[in-house]
């Protein structure tokens, strides 16, 4: 059963995709749609999976990852490592809307925001993620992301030095239900316009300064109006050397259903990193949905159309699609 208008979101967040469906009932306007439904898990929506207040960094300070991409106008408006200012999705969206860049970094993005659009500035640590953090360096800094690297011998938190030899494998971090930090969303309105984006405060412990896939194009979000839209949620470090969103829309261009799509996206990431956490869901411009994760049992998504109004939470199996490519 597939209709327009459609909104479907990465998993169990149903205020965000109800928000959403809100804003596309009453005008049709996807970019309105998608924008203030991922505004409300930035501002609590989501728990502490994404926004303020989630995954702090090596130094316990949380930075937010946004995107949006306008599938009519193949324009979008990006945010990476922003710093300080809570709105995410909504500095992307004011690169969309007024400049001609497509993706603005670090402390400039603070500035851009505060400076030009009078957005606060305020500290995104709050007293969970100061916690985690605390934890963390307890537990001797591990979980960490560097490699070929030996800590201080005086403290197993660094400073690190180069290690004499580097070896070439690259170690994964698991991403499932417990641990996810990252809103995609899909909207397509009624008169066909394909929209996608996304919002993330990335991966817990990262080393400072790190963006992950979610701000990229064609990594954690793409859309295209005359065949759909994608997003990614998981390992972003990984996904990001496939552009797993592009990927998806390329194949429906060439006739693929979003299922196949999907699966076949997927499918090239684990054929190089078999153990790769992460869950892709494609939506053509009709309104199928189709889905593949690796990595993780189950993906939750939730889908809202006509059929489902009050939305609809799916709880896909992750091997059944691995199992039919
Ligand atoms: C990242 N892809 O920054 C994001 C993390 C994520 O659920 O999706 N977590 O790598």
């Amino acid at each position: 059963f597939a209709t327009v208008p459609l909104v479907v979101n990465t998993w169990n967040f149903p205020n965000s995709a109800l928000k959403a469906w809100e804003v596309i009932s009453e005008s049709d306007n996807a970019l309105d749609a998608l924008t203030d439904g991922i505004n409300v898990c930035e501002h609590d929506g989501c728990s502490t999976s994404v926004g303020y207040g989630g995954s702090p960094d090596e130094n316990g300070e949380t930075t937010l990852d946004a995107l949006i991409f306008d599938g009519d106008e193949m324009d979008m408006g990006a945010v990476g490592s922003l710093r300080r200012v809570k709105d995410a999705i909504l500095i992307a969206r004011r690169v969309l809307d007024y400049t001609d860049h497509s993706f603005i970094v670090g402390d400039l993005a603070t500035e851009f925001a505060t400076k030009v659009f009078n957005f606060t500035e305020e500290s995104l640590q709050t007293n969970y993620s100061r916690n985690r953090w605390e934890q963390w360096q307890n537990g001797s800094c591990q979980p960490n992301f560097w490699k070929n690297m030996e800590p201080d011998a005086s403290s197993s938190c660094g400073p690190y030095t180069v290690s004499n030899s580097i070896t070439r494998n690259s170690r994964q971090s698991t991403i499932g239900e417990d641990n996810h930090d990252t809103i995609g969303m899909i909207v397509i309105s009624g008169s066909g316009h394909a929209v996608a984006g996304t919002s993330t405060n990335g991966l817990t412990y990262k080393i400072p300064g790190r963006v992950g896939d979610s701000p990229i194009a064609g990594a954690g979000a793409y859309a295209n109006s005359e065949y759909g839209a994608a997003v990614a949620t998981g390992n972003g470090d990984i996904m990001m050397r496939f552009l797993p969103s592009f990927l998806a829309i390329e194949l429906l261009s060439q006739g693929m259903n979003p299922s196949l799509a999907a699966n076949t996206s997927i499918s090239r990431i684990v054929s190089k990193y078999p153990s790769f956490s992460g869950a892709l869901i494609v939506a053509d411009i009709d309104g199928n949905v189709g889905v593949a994760c690796n990595g993780m049992a189950t993906f939750p998504y939730v889908v809202v159309n006509e059929e489902n109004p009050e939305g609809l939470t799916v709880i896909f199996n992750c091997t059944a699609v691995a199992d039919s490519s």
